[in-house]
Order: C-alpha cells, then sequence, then structure tokens
C-alpha cells in the first residue's frame, strides 16, 4: 500500500446547498450544489451538480496540500442524467468540463472534458488548449460510472493515464502536462471549473472521491467506496467540558444523513492545553477489499486566541498518534486530517483496526 490519501469525500454528512462541506471553495452564481440522500454511488449520500447556464463557471475547489503534488490519483463515481441538455463550453474547447487539476498558483495543469456530443471524455492540457488524449469508452447516461485519472505533472516528461469504468482508454507518457510555472498539483476543482469564459450545462452527480499522491508507487482506487464511521461513544479520554452529559452526544449530529452540525449549541470545549477528548466510532459497512486509508474529518473553530490550534489524534491499542495539528479560526470550518496507514503498525488498516479505532483531539497552543 503506498499511495497516500490526499483527500476523500463519500458526501456523507447533510450539508446545507450551496455550501462547501469538507471541500474549502465554491464558485457559482446560483443554486447548483446539493448534497443529496439519493443522488448517491454508495453510503448515506452523494453530491448533485446541476447547471442549466452555460458559459460561467461553477465547482468546488478543494487546495489538498500548499506544497504541491507532482504525481495524483484522483478516483470518483460520476452519474451523468440524459434528463439535461448537455452543452459544450464557450470558450475555446467544445467539450464541457468535469474537474480541473491546478498547480498552487492557482493555472489549470489538466482538464478532464466530456464531449457533449460523443460523451466521451477528453484530457486536455491547460484550460483548454491541447487535447491531449480521448476516451475510446463514452461515459454511460443515467448510472453510476467510475472515472480514474492519474497524472505525472512535468513539462516535457509527463504522464496522463484515464481509467472509464475499469477500462484503460488511454497511457500517456512523455507529455506536457504542466502549462503552469509551478510543477504541481496543489488544488482540485469538481463539477463545471474554472474554464475562462466558459463551463457547459448538464447534471452530474459525484460520490466517493478520492485523491491519492502517488510519488511514492500508483495505487488505483478501482472503484473504492467510501464510508463514515460516526461517533457511538465515549472513548479513553473525556477531558473536554460538554455540553450534555456524555461527550459523543455532543458532537454526533453528523452521523447519519440527517443535516449539518449544530455549530453552538452542543458542543464540545477547552481551555486546558494538551487536554484530550476521544470518541468510539460505529462499526465500519465496508469490511471487503483494501482499506486505501483513513480521514479524520473535524468541524471545530477556536475562541481563545491562545489556543489557535487542534491537534487530531487516533488512538491505537492504547496508544495515542497524534496527526499534523490544524490551524484554526474564530468561524467553524470543516477540517481532515487523512492517515493512510495505522500508526500502530505502519501496515494498511483492516476491519478489525477500524472497529477498535477511538478519534480525537487534543487542545494545542
Ligand atoms: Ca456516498
Ligand atoms: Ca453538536
Amino acid at each position: 500500500m503506498t499511495g497516500n490519501v490526499v483527500f476523500m469525500d463519500g458526501f456523507e454528512v447533510d450539508f446545507a446547498d450551496n455550501t462547501v462541506g469538507l471541500w474549502n471553495e465554491l464558485v457559482g452564481s446560483s443554486g447548483f450544489v446539493y448534497y443529496s440522500s439519493t443522488a448517491k454511488r454508495s453510503g448515506l449520500g452523494g453530491l448533485d451538480f446541476a447547471k442549466s447556464n452555460a458559459g460561467t463557471a461553477h465547482y468546488l475547489g478543494r487546495q489538498f496540500n500548499p506544497a504541491g503534488n507532482t504525481h495524483v490519483v484522483v478516483g470518483f463515481g460520476f452519474y451523468l442524467s440524459s434528463a439535461v441538455t448537455l452543452a459544450g463550453a464557450s470558450g475555446a474547447t467544445t467539450a464541457t468540463s468535469v474537474l480541473a487539476l491546478l498547480n498552487t498558483a492557482g493555472t489549470v495543469q489538466v482538464l478532464l472534458a466530456l464531449d457533449p456530443s460523443t460523451r466521451k471524455l477528453k484530457v486536455h492540457r491547460g484550460r483548454n488548449t491541447a487535447v491531449l488524449g480521448t476516451s475510446t469508452n463514452v461515459v454511460n447516461f443515467d448510472s453510476w460510472n467510475y472515472i480514474e485519472l492519474r497524472v505525472l505533472v512535468h513539462p516535457t516528461a509527463g504522464e496522463v493515464e484515464l481509467r472509464l469504468n475499469g477500462a484503460v482508454e488511454f497511457a500517456l507518457t512523455n507529455q506536457n502536462t504542466s502549462p503552469g510555472a509551478s510543477q504541481n498539483v496543489g488544488t482540485v476543482h469538481i463539477g463545471f471549473p474554472a474554464v475562462s469564459s466558459a463551463g457547459g450545462t448538464g447534471r452530474y452527480y459525484f460520490d466517493d472521491f478520492i485523491i491519492l499522491d502517488a510519488s511514492g508507487g500508483i495505487v488505483w482506487p478501482q472503484g473504492a467506496a467510501i464510508a463514515m464511521l460516526g461517533a457511538e461513544g465515549d472513548g479513553d479520554h473525556a477531558e473536554w467540558s460538554s455540553t450534555g452529559a456524555a461527550q459523543y452526544t455532543e458532537i454526533d449530529e453528523a452521523n447519519f444523513f440527517v443535516g449539518p452540525p449544530d455549530d453552538d449549541t452542543t458542543y464540545l470545549s477547552t481551555s486546558t492545553v494538551d487536554a484530550r477528548t476521544c470518541v468510539q466510532l460505529t462499526a465500519p459497512t465496508i469490511l471487503t477489499g483494501d482499506v486505501l486509508g483513513v480521514q479524520l474529518c473535524t468541524y471545530t473553530k477556536v475562541a481563545d486566541p491562545a489556543l489557535g490550534k487542534l491537534t487530531p489524534f487516533l488512538r491505537v491499542d492504547g496508544g495515542n498518534y497524534d496527526l499534523s495539528p490544524l490551524t484554526l479560526t474564530n468561524s467553524y470550518l470543516w477540517y481532515t486530517s487523512p492517515a493512510t496507514v495505522n500508526p500502530a503498525t505502519v501496515l494498511a488498516w483492516t476491519g478489525d483496526d477500524l472497529d477498535a479505532l477511538q478519534i480525537g483531539w487534543k487542545a494545542t497552543t
């Protein structure tokens, strides 16, 4: 297991429409992002993108690594509705876009687009310039497709490989995949990404979205599903103040597809440096195949400027394993902390590991 999880989202929380959820950028002029309990490939929910006005960009974006990655694999479920007429972009390309990988400076390195007339996938260099490859197979209407895109960013020795429903559509080497001066990928846009004066029309669902860093070895998600493990009991540390009798009941409202967190109504808090709290998790619902990784999701803010950080941690077999500290603001935001392997064994997670796992948080200055 060599692919490191960068970011994943199974869209398992019922966020309000037109909010970023676990992402951190939302661009678009009207209602078009819906967290849905029906537009899903697996689990409790998925993401519904509905866009009827061609000509502007509408997307969710995520900056997933400030330093940038040079070699990534993106995998996701993709549903294309036949009920909405596809329209091409109004820019130089005739395709409508699905996903863009940008460098840390905000330049589009490669764009994954859908030809509205053939329903074949195209990978462009840059916003809408050279077509590097076109799929042989087509994206199916009204059912879930699974797309995997691998990109090695380089101005001459770049690589692009596209898989659609498990079939290798093309695998290119010695490509220019880096029109931007910074040769990395630091941001992903999904939906109808920022293509100058472009952006198509259509209706897409996304689910089971994962990005892996392939610099240490290529791992293909191969249709991986993403399941949420929610809080179901207090863990071994309960050193924070609670607005209720238990710790976990104050932070468990995102467990099920019933609504977003309730902010300052029920919560845990502390002003004690190094105080820990942790919770037990619901049993994993996916127990077949390999576990590509775990991602701890935290919804939090800071009220005391002296305690500006929070350290998420994993508790495995009685040991605490701190993840990277989060730098907080005084507004609630979602943070994601990937953990590709079990820190106690430094091996891939197993179902039994996940069943016993506790997750928690430590106040950090
Ligand atoms: Ca899902
Ligand atoms: Ca709460």
